[in-house]
């Protein structure tokens, strides 16, 4: 890797070309907005010893050169910092404000969701990875896979109605960061964006106003996320 490559490690499935985690596809966003070209290499949950070098079991990480950072929000963060011509936040306050709307959809959107298509990721997944995925997440749900995927269309009113503050919001205004999209636009694509990648089930219907922010965000970001 030469001195000054930018190397973004992200989840991959089977098909290594489909990237599917919510807080690498923030990264990627924000990578796309501040115009930072990127090299993404596929990992694999079971490649820990693959990103051990800095200091995580996790992904994503990026490699800027010599400076190595994980952490969607803290990679967000640093990208601020080191190139800080279109932020991705604005202010302080606007940072915090977008603080919050990551940690909402991470508490309360993505557990949602994950049960409701854990058992497709399960199907995605690269072979090596399947055994793990299944072990920490029935672990961490407390049902099988197959339990959760029975009872998905049960869940999903809740999860609608979860999604009404975005919902509103989105009402009002274009994104939602306001007029244009930013950070906070990015964590919550992260998670429809994992959602669609790994699943056929629809969640959000076609006359959600989320379903129209999507399409504003494919067409703001074009081809690049539309894997
Ligand atoms: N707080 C971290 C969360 C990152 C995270 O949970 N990444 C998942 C992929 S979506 C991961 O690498 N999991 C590894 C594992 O479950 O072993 C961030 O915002 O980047």
């Amino acid at each position: 890797m030469s001195m000054n490559e930018r190397v973004l490690y992200e989840l991959a499935a089977a098909d290594p070309q489909l990237r599917f985690s919510p807080y690498c596809w923030r990264v990627r966003l924000a990578l796309l907005h501040k115009g930072l070209a990127v090299r993404t290499v596929a990992w694999r949950f079971t490649e820990k010893e693959m990103i051990a070098f800095a200091g995580t079991d996790k992904v994503p990480v990026l490699v800027d050169g010599s400076r190595v950072v994980h952490d969607s929000w803290r990679i967000a963060e640093y990208l601020d910092e080191a190139y800080p011509a279109a932020p991705l936040f604005g202010d302080a306050a606007a940072r915090g404000t977008a603080r919050f709307v990551a940690r909402w959809i991470e508490s309360e959107i993505q557990p949602r969701m994950l049960r409701m298509i854990a058992l497709d990721i399960h199907s995605r997944l690269d072979a090596r990875d399947r055994d793990y995925f299944r072990r920490t997440r029935e672990a961490r749900l407390g049902e099988t896979l197959e339990a959760l995927h029975a009872s998905r269309e049960t869940r999903l009113p809740a999860l609608r109605a979860a999604l009404e503050p975005l919902r509103r919001t989105l009402a009002e205004q274009p994104f939602v960061a306001g007029a244009a999209p930013r950070f906070a636009d990015y964590a919550v694509f992260g998670a429809f964006q994992w959602a669609r990648l790994m699943s056929e089930v629809p969640l959000i219907e076609p006359d959600d106003p989320l379903t129209a922010w999507r399409a504003r965000m494919l067409e703001t970001f074009g081809a690049s996320i539309q894997a």
